[in-house]
């Protein structure tokens, strides 16, 4: 039997490739790398534009062992996906978005884990496909793993020393997948019940299928060898139908898998906890049947870093409410502002009986220390941004990662931002609020806050 040796780890264009280690792998032979190919199923939902009708097929033509299979109605992403997954007929499924482009010798290094152990499954590394120009590049940051905040908004999050590999090739463990690309042992996927048939059209079957496969006995794997470009639109270009909803996908992932911690979910979306979702009996009995481990496990065992990033219990905050100034008796106000507009010194309204005033100058400095707009309970994804040491305090997405987002509110009152080195300075004439050169003894640098819990400030500031 001949050997054809694949070089995994040629990327088409992805930025770092240059100080990536080369691999090598080795493949039975050629043919069976082609029945692997041949073995793939595609699916397509109902039609709805043209080009997906005849000038499909005709091009499709071009490769026989492509089948088209069409559903009768309109069934979403999940059964569709079903559909082709049961009218597979090879040893491993590999699913892909449509917006997809795969990237040089993708598919033996994902095919290579799962011959070692038929319960992995497998996830490429996504790259990006620029949806105006179609420029091809790693994600920022790359390699790490996958999370999800008590929202359950998908997050990614840094792999620990401990999980990092001697060599970044490698695969690494990742608790939850970030869509749905992923190759599966067919039967395995099969007897895993494929995806919840009960979720509907989109959203949170990539959640349904990483705590299943992990609490049932399975693993699931980031290759960083394996590369599929995919586009990320800007917008969803379909309607969903009425009385569908991302909340009920998400109710029902939560009531079969997540066991206890669904109440931090609840906590913070009050709208899903008399939500239903639906009847999940049958999901209920898969779950006993698999003789699956406790979601408690799942986050012990497997997802053991994620509360650091996103604990399931918001930790106290170190200060909030108006944030007055000493030098100006004035107080720090959003003006209802946008996304990067500037912060403004204003009036404070706090007890002139103001119905505007909870929006408008109440902040938090949240334990990731950053500040926020809005009460502890519930603060905006907006944060205290600063990009000099002369430049203006605006307000812009929350990155959590510190860096300049990061402040230090100090015993002598100023509000300290360690990236630049510099301190919120203000200007009563123009209601500016900037950064400016620290001078503990300006008054216009010190700021009070309305409530401060000293014990947290006190931990903050030993950092
Ligand atoms: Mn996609």
């Amino acid at each position: 039997m001949r050997q054809r040796q694949v070089d995994l780890c040629e990327f088409k264009a992805s930025q770092d490739s240059n100080s990536r280690p080369k691999k090598t792998f080795f493949l039975g032979d050629e043919q069976k790398l082609k029945d692997w190919h041949d073995k793939e199923a595609i699916r397509r939902d109902a039609q709805r534009v043209e080009h997906l009708k005849k000038p499909l097929e005709d091009y499709m033509a071009l490769f026989p062992s492509v089948r088209i299979l069409r559903t009768k109605k309109r069934e979403g992403l999940i059964r569709t996906r079903m559909l082709g997954a049961s009218a597979a007929i090879g040893d491993v499924i590999t699913f892909l978005d449509s917006h997809c482009e795969a990237n040089v010798n993708w598919l033996p290094p994902l095919l290579d884990r799962i011959a070692r152990n038929r319960k992995t499954i497998v996830c490429p590394m996504i790259d990006v496909i620029d949806h105006d120009d179609f420029r091809y590049e790693t994600q920022a940051g790359d390699a790490m793993r996958g999370a999800f905040d008590w929202e359950m908004y998908y997050k990614r999050i840094p792999i620990p020393p401990e999980l990092q590999k001697a060599d970044p090739s490698d695969p690494f463990e990742s608790p939850v997948m970030a869509g749905g690309l992923f190759a599966v042992d067919r039967k395995w996927f099969w007897e895993l019940g494929g995806y919840d048939p009960g979720l509907e059209i989109w959203g949170g079957e990539q959640y349904e299928i990483s705590f299943k496969v992990w609490m049932c006995g399975g693993r699931m794997e980031d290759i960083p060898c394996s590369r599929v470009g995919h586009i990320y639109r800007k917008y969803v270009p379909y309607k969903v139908p009425a009385g569908v909803s991302l909340a009920r996908n998400l109710k029902r992932v939560a009531e079969v898998w997540m066991d206890e911690y669904a109440e931090y979910i609840y906590q913070r979306r009050p709208e899903y906890r008399h939500l239903s979702s639906g009847d999940v009996v049958a999901q209920k009995k898969l779950r006993v049947s698999l003789n699956c481990k406790s979601f408690k496990w799942f986050m012990t065992k497997i997802a053991w870093d994620l509360p650091k990033f996103y604990p399931p219990v918001e930790p106290p905050a170190a200060a909030w409410g108006e944030i007055r100034n000493v030098g100006t008796g004035l107080c720090t106000d959003t003006k209802l502002g946008t996304l990067g507009s500037p912060l403004r010194l204003e009036t404070c309204i706090r007890g002139r009986g103001e119905a505007a005033w909870n929006s408008m100058q109440v902040f938090t400095f949240t334990w990731k220390e950053d500040i926020r707009p809005g009460d502890p309970q519930h603060t905006k994804k907006l944060c205290f941004d600063a990009v000099s040491h002369t430049s203006p305090v605006t307000l812009y997405d929350c990155h959590s990662m510190k860096g300049n987002q990061l402040w230090k509110y100090r015993k002598d009152k100023t509000l300290y931002h360690p990236v630049s080195g510099s301190c919120m300075d203000c200007s009563e004439s123009d209601h500016r609020i900037f950064m400016n050169t620290c001078n503990p003894s300006s008054l216009t640098q010190q700021w009070l806050f309305e409530h401060t819990n000293s014990t947290v400030l006190e931990k903050f500031n030993r950092n």
